[in-house]
């Protein structure tokens, strides 16, 4: 089988969880090689997403996978969202997941794995970001040109036609660090992009996780996938994310979606800019809504979504973490 190479960049907890989840999954059936994890200061903290990511790497068996550390970016006017994920990024479950087995002091940060990896396989990897684009954005001021190297750059960010997450016109990923989108967005002429605009249809919802469980009920990957549910749905209710439906906004877990059940997304042939000065405006991302000859277009966005269909997908492809190995 003709196994997708991928790097996924993340700042976990929160939905960044059930996309590297749902990664995870498509590995162990055999369609993705994960290259490596390159994590992300964002939702909360270097550390605390560098943790993260490897305690749901040992949880599900994946362990043996290289983690990058976030590199650092401290001239943030957006605060992290802790506020939302938890200060362990997952609604304090951190306690019940193994241990952290990646050692954060001895690990590479991110850009440098990046750069690695990208000129070992030109061509064949795909870099899927779903945190602030610090890293990405690194490694392309490091080693320029390199970000052409990757296969395809997936990105979930920005808001279009509907209003942003952090601002009334700016979306968290794109907003925390402006110049690193600007960077990444200039790199190449086919960034694709998930933007709130099909994200905020994209709500996972209790009733579907435990549905989920009944295959292995004792799991202890399921029982995760429930209580991060459930933390999740309870701050998405409070924050008024949701229209008042109980679940949350898997927002992440759409890049996975556009890789694997592309039938499940309508995409624009679009040139995305990021507005990096506005006083009212800074971080919104802007393409020119016209029909007219698109000059310089440098983005495939994602406007359309089948979110039931992409929520079932993603349903039926965890269930595959929680077959007990024999
Ligand atoms: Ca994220």
């Amino acid at each position: 089988m003709n196994q997708q190479k991928i790097i996924l960049d993340t700042d976990p907890g929160g939905d960044d969880i059930f996309a590297l989840l749902w990664l995870l999954s498509l590995v162990k059936q055999g369609f993705v090689e994960l290259i490596a994890v390159t994590t992300a200061q964002g939702n909360v903290g270097a550390n605390v997403t560098f943790n993260c990511a490897s305690q749901v790497l040992a949880l599900t068996g994946f362990a043996g996978i290289e983690l990058g550390k976030g590199v650092i970016f401290d001239a943030t006017e957006i605060g992290d969202a802790a506020y939302i994920h938890g200060i362990d990024g997952v609604g304090g479950l951190a306690e019940t997941l193994p241990q952290v087995l990646h050692d954060y002091a001895a690990a590479r940060y991110s850009d440098d794995l990046i750069i690695e990896k990208l000129n070992a396989f030109p061509g064949e990897i795909i870099v899927i970001a779903i945190a602030p684009l610090t890293n990405l954005a690194a490694a392309e001021t490091k080693s320029p040109g390199i970000l052409k190297k990757a296969k395809e750059i997936i990105i979930m960010g920005g808001a279009f036609q509907v209003p942003g997450n952090v601002t009334s016109h700016a979306e968290f990923n794109i907003a925390f660090n402006v110049e690193a989108a600007q960077t990444v967005f200039n790199s190449r002429n086919d960034i694709v992009v998930l933007p709130l605009d099909v994200t905020n249809q994209v709500i996972l919802t209790h009733v579907m996780v435990q549905e989920m469980t009944l295959i292995n009920p004792t799991n202890i990957t399921g029982k995760f996938i429930v209580e991060l549910t459930d933390f999740l749905t309870q701050a998405s209710l409070t924050y008024r994310q949701t229209e008042g439906k109980s679940g949350f906004l898997v927002h992440d877990a759409a890049t996975i979606a556009y890789l694997f059940y592309p039938e499940t997304l309508f995409l624009r042939r679009a040139k995305v800019e990021i507005e990096t000065q506005g006083r009212l405006t800074k971080g919104q991302t802007i393409f020119d809504g016209r029909h007219v000859t698109k000059s310089d277009a440098n983005s495939w966005v994602a406007l359309q979504v089948d979110a039931a269909n992409l929520l079932a997908s993603l349903i039926e492809d965890l269930k595959v973490l929680l077959i007990d190995e024999n």
